[in-house]
This record gives structure tokens, sequence and C-alpha cells, in this order.
């Protein structure tokens, strides 16, 4: 593995990645920053519109600490959202009050050649300011993680226009018209890889790709939509950067994770709930750091319920290169004091 300790000695989360396992392992949580906190609702409302409070680098590093003020969390994770790339690249994309996102579908290539890169530019750098104001005001030993969509997962609500449980418009068009859909994904690669380098230029310690709907994929359209993008991030971001670690997150794939890893040659992978304990100890014993995999309803729950599955997965993964985190986002729901609880429960583990 290599040697990121030179760099950042006192940030705790990078340890996993330089060999060094550590006890507690570190600890942040998918969605730490979001509607579960009080003070995240209000600055939420303050700012007007979802989209508004992304491109507007003081609020969303405010959102970004509010979590790490409470919990003083390992890692802070920049507050943003996987479609500001198609926003940036010229779809219409407006997040509509407790709906979700809604987009202008692209569904055709005469679509896609109305988007552009060279339009990124602006709002790219908006999130960038985001990062420089974080790496400035956070605490020395908190990690700043940056993050994109994977190409995949943003075509799905590039093509769909929203949300949806099967992704059935991005898989269709990928069967009906391979060449137009490719264009896409090249698209969303290129974007990601300007995108991410910019965040590691202002100050991003480690990156984290979000594919949360990988899982959705036949193997060999695996391979083409979700694999070779995302190597082709990897490779790039790491020939700038070489000393920033890159964690994947392929959800709902735990099938095919050694295959993503061996061919996407991410330095970390997160896992979803459903993955099992067994294959995150094999993975994390291969030298690669595993992060995951408790379920955020547990911390709806709280009590002894959580308390029992975090020890388990302690346990599973002592002396294994291991980021402790959620199989998700954290819901609305969950009660902030159960958030509290996790971590303390953690930060007694191994002392
Ligand atoms: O009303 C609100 O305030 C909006 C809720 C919200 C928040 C807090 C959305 C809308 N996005 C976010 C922030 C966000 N999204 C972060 C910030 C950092 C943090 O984790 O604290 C990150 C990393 C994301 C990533 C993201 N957005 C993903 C990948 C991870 C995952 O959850 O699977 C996806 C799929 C999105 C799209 C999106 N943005 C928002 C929503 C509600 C959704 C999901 C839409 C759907 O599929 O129905």
């Amino acid at each position: 593995m290599r040697d990121l300790n030179a760099k950042s000695p006192t940030k705790h989360f990078l340890a996993p990645f330089s060999d060094n396992t550590v006890q507690p392992p570190p600890v942040w949580l998918m969605r730490q920053a979001g509607r579960y906190l009080p003070e995240y609702r209000k600055t939420r409302a303050d700012a007007g519109s979802f989209l508004d409070l992304c491109y507007a680098p003081k609020l969303a590093a405010e959102v970004t600490l509010q979590p790490i003020r409470r919990y003083g969390f390992d890692a802070a994770i920049l507050f943003s959202d996987i479609l500001v790339v198609p926003d940036a690249l010229g779809q219409n994309v407006r997040f509509a009050e407790g709906e979700g996102p809604r987009l202008d579908p692209v569904k055709t290539v005469a679509d896609l050649h109305r988007l552009d890169l060279s339009n990124t530019h602006y709002k790219f750098a908006k999130v960038c300011e985001t990062v420089a104001l974080l790496s400035k005001e956070l605490p020395r030993e908190t990690a700043l993680i940056g993050f994109c969509g994977a190409p995949w997962t943003v075509a799905t609500y590039m093509a769909e226009g929203r949300g949806s449980s099967d992704q059935a418009a991005a898989r269709s068009w990928a069967y009906r018209d391979r060449q137009g859909f490719s264009e896409l994904i090249g698209l969303l690669t290129e974007a990601s890889i300007v995108y991410l380098s910019g965040q590691v230029d202002a100050g991003a310690n480690a990156l984290q790709i979000f594919d949360s709907w990988a899982g959705s994929l036949a193997e060999d359209e695996f391979e083409r939509w979700v694999i070779a993008p995302t190597a082709r991030i990897v490779a790039e971001i790491r020939r700038r950067h070489p000393q920033v670690p890159i964690i994947g997150f392929p959800r709902g794939a735990a099938a095919l994770l050694q295959k993503y890893i061996d061919g996407t040659n991410v330095d970390g992978v997160s896992c979803d709930t459903s993955c099992p304990l067994s294959v995150m100890q094999a993975i994390a014993k291969t030298g690669k750091v595993v992060q995951g995999n408790l379920d955020p309803l547990l911390l709806v729950t709280g009590g002894e319920a959580l308390d029992a599955r975090a020890d388990a997965i302690c346990q599973a993964m002592a002396g294994l290169p291991f980021v402790f985190n959620l199989g998700h986002g954290i819901v609305p729901e969950t009660p902030p004091e159960n958030v509290a609880r996790l971590v303390h429960r953690i930060r007694k583990t191994g002392n």
C-alpha cells in the first residue's frame, strides 16, 4: 500500500489506508449532515433551495461542520450532491420539497449534445470554494472526504428524470443504443475527473465514488457501465494525485465486489448492509480498506440492538483495515442521540 502517513500524520481516518490498522476504527457516517439534525433544517430553510445550499460555500461548509461539532467524527464529507454534476453540465435539476430530485430527462443523443463540459466551471468552482473553506476550518485531526456519484448512478437519474426503483430508463437506453449511452457515460466520466480533481486541489484528503444503483446491472453491463468508467476515474485521479485514497461504493453488488475491486483498483470499498461480514473480512485481508455496513435503521431503533450489531461488526473487523460506517445513508427519522451513543460505543472499542 502507498505511504500516506507522511502527508497527514494526525488524521486517524487515513491510518487504515497506509497499512496501519487502528483501534478504535475511524468512524464517519454516510449522510451525517442532513435532515435528522435540527441545525441542518434551520440552515437549509435559510438557504432557499437545496441546490442554492450546495452552491453557497459558507452555508455548505456550515452544514458539513455541524455533525463534526456534535460528534467529532474522524472524517467530514463535503456537503453537496451527486446531481450537481448534471446540473453543472446544463441539465435542469430541481429538488421539490419532500419529493426528491426532478430533472428534465435526457433521453436521446440530441438531448445529450445540449450538455457541455465547458459549462461546469462556475458551479464546480463554488463547490471547490466550500472544500477550501473546510480545509481551513476543520480540526487538524479530521479528514475531509470529497465525492461524486459514479457515472452509472448519475446517468440513471439523468435518464429517468427522478429516482426510481428499477433504473429502467437507463438500463433500456443502454440495451437499445449502446453507442449513445456510452457517450453519456463518457461525458460523466470526464466531468467526474474534473470535479474530483478540483476537490483534491482545494484540499480534500480522500474521495468516495457513490454507485448507489450498481446492484441493478447484469454482470457484463456491470463491467461496461460500472467497472470501466470507475477504473478510468481512479486511474486518472491517481495519476494526478497519487497520495489521495479513493473509496468505491457499489451498493447492492456484494456478489461482484471482488471483480469491482480488481477492475477499478480503488483503495477501499464501502459495503452495504446486505454484504456478509465474512466477505468484508476476506476483502480486508487482501489489504484493501473496508468500510460499512451497519443498517441505518438500527440507528433509528437505538438501544441494545444497535450496540450489539456495532460490537459484532467491530469485533469481526478488529485488526483489519476498517472504517466504521453505515451500509447506506442516515435516514431523517434518526434520533440524534442514537448517533452519539454509537460513536461513544465505537470509541470504547479496544480501549
Ligand atoms: O431536503 C433536503 O435537505 C435534501 C436531502 C438531501 C441531502 C441532505 C439530498 C437530496 N442530498 C443530500 C446530501 C448528500 N447527498 C450528500 C452530503 C454529504 C453527507 O453524506 O452528509 C451526499 C454524499 C449525497 C449523495 C447522494 N445524493 C447519493 C449517493 C448516496 C446514496 O444516498 O445512495 C444519491 C443517490 C443522491 C441523490 C439524492 N439527493 C437527494 C436525495 C433525496 C437523493 C435520493 C433520491 C432518490 O433516489 O429518490
